[in-house]
Formats: structure tokens, C-alpha cells, sequence
């Protein structure tokens, strides 16, 4: 009953599944052969991150399209909903719903991947890049401690998270930015666009959460859907667009 349970994934969701893993790992293969194309050797680091957190993401889908890497949790969600002809309170039947916590290992390994594709291009100071690492990690385990948790503690955790992320997202626009205006304006131009993208990709992910793994709102082929799409635009196209950026720049003035 889909009202009181949120368990299962549809065997269309499964195929977008599959699809969005063979993009992951394709995307990985090509921006390998792109950075050994058109970079030597001590130049790649931007393609090889960029590989790694696709890879890390292909296992993931591999994951979720199988159906595994989730646990039911049972979701505190008082609302009534109609059960054939009858209105009932669903709040007292305690519904179900999958938590696809193999999404949260993937971004605790992805998520840092892609601050450092930003970071390393800014100069920044070590220690701000490990404050930008840290909160990150922060972000995604208190996201991953809120799904599993069935009560309202779930949303202080949440809210934990989305302190972390604003953080994240001021020091990207202010000290990071700064520091890339230093490199030059061609490296802060560059810098600035792939921020903005990466901070308004990033937006959406409390958003969708808050209406999957928080609110219980939409079912779970629709959280595939919208997290799938938001990951190939946060993965791949955001990766292939930031290396594209990085291509008319002199990485001599990095010290790399
Ligand atoms: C959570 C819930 C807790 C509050 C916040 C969140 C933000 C998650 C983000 C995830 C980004 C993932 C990416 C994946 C790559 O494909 C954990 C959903 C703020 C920003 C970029």
C-alpha cells in the first residue's frame, strides 16, 4: 500500500538506474583518455578527480539500480490519506520508507572530490581547503543521520546539514574567490562561473531530500528520478564543463 509504505522501486526506475550508471562510468573512461590527451603528466589532476568521483558514483547506481544499499525506516509522518473510500490518519499506521543510504556513501567520497576540483584552482590556504572538506563531510553524514532517523530529531539534523553547506558556499564566494582573483582574472572568471554552478546544483539537494528521506512526500522512483538527474548534472556535466574551463589555463601559475 503506497500509503503506508514507500519501499520499493519500479523496474523503469531500475532501468533509469542502470542508465545513469553507464554514464558514470563512461564519463570516468573518457575524462581519464581526456586529461591523458591533453595534458602531461603532472597536469591531470583535475581529469583524474573528476574520473574518480564518476566511478565512485557508477558503483552507487550499480547499487541502487539493484535494489540494494537501502534499509526501511519508518517515517514519522502524521498526515491522512484516503485508503479505498475512507479518509484514515496514515500518522498511526507508522509508514515505511526505503532509505537509500548507499546514495550518502557516495557523496561522502564524491562530495569533497568536487570542492577540491574547485579549490585546488584558487590557491586557497591548506587550512581553508580542510575547513571546506570537513564541513562537507559534516553536511553529508548529519543528512545520512536525519534519514535514519524516524522521529523529528530527524529535521535537527537536517538543519546541522544546511549549516554546513552555507558555510561551504560563503567560503567558496569570498576567501576562495579572492584567492583565485590573485591568480589572475582569467582564473577567477573561470573559478566564478563553476561556483555558481556547483552552489546552485548543490540548492537543490536539501530540497529533494527534504520531500524523500525527510518529509516521506513523493515516492521512491521519483527520488531516483530527481536525485538521478541532479547527480549526472553535479557529476558528469558539471566535471566535463569545469576541465573545458580549466583547458585555456596556464596551470604553471598553480605550482603544479
Ligand atoms: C543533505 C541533507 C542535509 C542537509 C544538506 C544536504 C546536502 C547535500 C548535498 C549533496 C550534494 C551531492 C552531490 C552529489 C554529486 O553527484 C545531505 C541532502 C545541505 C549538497 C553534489
Amino acid at each position: 500500500n503506497p500509503l503506508v509504505a514507500n519501499i520499493d522501486i519500479t523496474t523503469a526506475a531500475s532501468d533509469w538506474l542502470w542508465a545513469v550508471f553507464a554514464v558514470m562510468g563512461l564519463s570516468a573512461i573518457i575524462l581519464l583518455v581526456l586529461g591523458h590527451a591533453t595534458r602531461p603528466i603532472g597536469e591531470r589532476a583535475f581529469h583524474e578527480l573528476a574520473a574518480a568521483l564518476c566511478f565512485t558514483a557508477s558503483i552507487a547506481y550499480y547499487s541502487m539500480a539493484s535494489d540494494l544499499g537501502a534499509t526501511p525506516i519508518e517515517v514519522e509522518f502524521i498526515r491522512g490519506g484516503t485508503l479505498g473510500q475512507n479518509w484514515v490518519d496514515i500518522g498511526v499506521l507508522r509508514p515505511t520508507r526505503s532509505i537509500w543510504y548507499a546514495r550518502y556513501i557516495d557523496w561522502t567520497i564524491t562530495t569533497p572530490l568536487l570542492l577540491l576540483e574547485l579549490a585546488l584552482t584558487t590557491a586557497l590556504p591548506l587550512s581553508q581547503i580542510f575547513g571546506l572538506v570537513f564541513f562537507d563531510i559534516v553536511m553529508i553524514i548529519t543528512g545520512l543521520l536525519g534519514a535514519l532517523t524516524a522521529s523529528r530529531y530527524k529535521w535537527g539534523f537536517f538543519v546541522f546539514g544546511c549549516v554546513a553547506m552555507f558555510w561551504i558556499f560563503w567560503v567558496l564566494f569570498f576567501p576562495a574567490r579572492k584567492s583565485a582573483s590573485h591568480l589572475g582574472t582569467d582564473y577567477h572568471r573561470a573559478y566564478t562561473s563553476s561556483a555558481i554552478v556547483l552552489c546552485t546544483l548543490w540548492t537543490v539537494y536539501p530540497i529533494i531530500w527534504g520531500v524523500c528521506d525527510g518529509g516521506n512526500v513523493i515516492t521512491p522512483t521519483s527520488e531516483m528520478v530527481a536525485y538521478g538527474v541532479l547527480d549526472l548534472l553535479a557529476k558528469p556535466v558539471f566535471s566535463f564543463w569545469h576541465v573545458f574551463q580549466l583547458s585555456r589555463l596556464d596551470y604553471a601559475r598553480l605550482g603544479m
